[in-house]
């Protein structure tokens, strides 16, 4: 998302701020007692819609944790088009000099492709170029109609998230009185969490499988609707437009891949120049695929929702035809799946049947113990986007992120 389009978001017609607010976009540093640490690391150069007078607010985040008594709105039905989910939240500012506290509403919006469903075969033939064991067997699917996100999820819509404070930070000490239900943010990280890549309509990265799930568990409680990671079916199906057994959608010479995808060949950008390898780009900047879903291939890699199994292309290619198929994900922080390759990767590893485990040693460089359950250091290849079924499937509607601190 744009800072354009944070700028009409704050339009006070569209949105009911008063009359007499005037409404800016602003830089500001982050204030606030759990930012102070992270707003010394960057400036952030984003966003905030901040309505003056800031209505002042008597409760902080801590004494008022949202659990489940604040239950979801209830959600419009969808028409089967393409949409904008709208986001809101807020964070507290102190001001340092008179100690006034004020709320700063943060808003944003992404966008939601509509997906017919249909059959694919899923994985690839052991004949396709750069093909790995783990793409077969194949098996066939069916997938319902859902809503992919257009775009891979950024900084921007990661951080209306982050920063909301009507949810605790993990960290909180008030966090582990909270019921099994409550949604808390992540911690802050030890590092500039962008490792130098772009922020502003950049792709967010480095958050691992269960900072995705909780991000998906966020976006259920503030719009009522059952936001949630695509499936290795649905990403598929979506990367292979609902069609084909070539590659890539398009065919499978890689030679056009640069009109829809950053990756290796194309992803160093002088205006980066600590990226002297190559670095994320902003997202939906090349071409759609025949959904209209950008950047499926490259930019960044993205998670998948299944639990990995090494055994569950075996077993579906036993079943004629798969309905919906998931593996529901576990407690267990190992293994899931990311899909799409990235701005680092070779064309091969960008292939619609391409699948990348994920490992322990992709936390190898956080100095915690245990591990982060939110942050993969230095993994700056891997983002996500989420999707919306149609008609969810039972076993996903109560769904939880599950992984706890000291799940290995
Ligand atoms: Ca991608």
């Amino acid at each position: 998302m744009t800072q354009s389009a944070y700028h009409e978001n704050c339009d006070e017609s569209q949105h009911g701020i008063p009359s007499h607010a005037a409404v800016r976009l602003l830089t500001l540093p982050l204030l606030s007692e759990n930012l102070a640490d992270m707003s010394r690391r960057f400036t952030y150069s984003l966003f905030l819609c901040i309505a003056f007078p800031l209505a002042a607010i008597s409760l902080t985040p801590a004494e008022k944790p949202a659990d489940k008594k604040d239950a979801p709105p209830v959600a419009a039905k969808l028409e089967r088009k393409n949409f904008a989910q709208k986001v809101e939240s807020f964070k507290v500012l102190t001001d340092a000099n008179t100690k006034e506290i004020t709320k700063a509403v943060l808003k944003g919006q992404f966008e939601m492709i509509f997906i017919p469903g249909g059959e694919v075969t899923v994985g690839s033939p052991e004949t396709e170029a750069g093909r790995l064991p783990n793409e077969g067997p194949q098996y066939k699917a069916k997938v319902g109609n859902f809503w992919m996100q257009k775009v891979e999820v950024t900084w921007n819509d990661w951080d209306i998230f982050w920063y909301d404070e009507a949810f605790l930070k993990a960290d909180h000490k008030d966090a582990a009185k909270l019921g099994p239900d409550a949604v808390t943010r992540p911690t802050n990280t030890f590092l500039d969490e962008t490792y130098d890549h772009g922020r502003d309509g950049h792709p967010a990265l480095s958050m691992t499988h269960h900072a995705a799930m909780v991000y998906c568990e966020w976006l259920r409680k503030k719009t009522g609707r059952l936001y949630r990671l695509p499936t290795e079916a649905e990403w598929e199906y979506a990367a292979r437009a609902g069609k084909g057994d070539t590659a890539y959608f398009f065919g499978n010479d890689p030679k056009d891949l640069g009109e829809y995808a950053w990756f290796v060949e194309n992803s160093k950008d002088d205006d980066f120049p600590e990226k002297p390898k190559g670095c994320t780009h902003k997202v939906g900047t090349k071409k759609a695929n025949p959904f209209g879903v950008h950047d499926l291939y490259g930019n960044v890699w993205e998670w998948t929702l299944d639990q990995y199994d090494a055994k569950t292309y075996e077993k579906r290619a036993k079943i004629a035809l798969n309905l919906n198929p998931v593996n529901v994900p576990t407690a267990e922080k190992w293994a899931h799946v990311v899909r799409g390759g990235s701005w680092a990767d070779k064309p091969e590893k960008l292939r619609s049947a391409s699948r990348r485990v994920s490992e322990e040693s992709w936390q190898k460089h956080d100095p915690q113990e245990p591990r982060s359950i939110w942050w993969l250091t230095k993994m700056d290849v891997i983002g996500f986007r989420v999707v919306l079924a149609e008609e969810e499937q039972p076993d996903l509607v109560a769904m939880k992120p599950k992984v706890v601190k000291k799940s290995e």
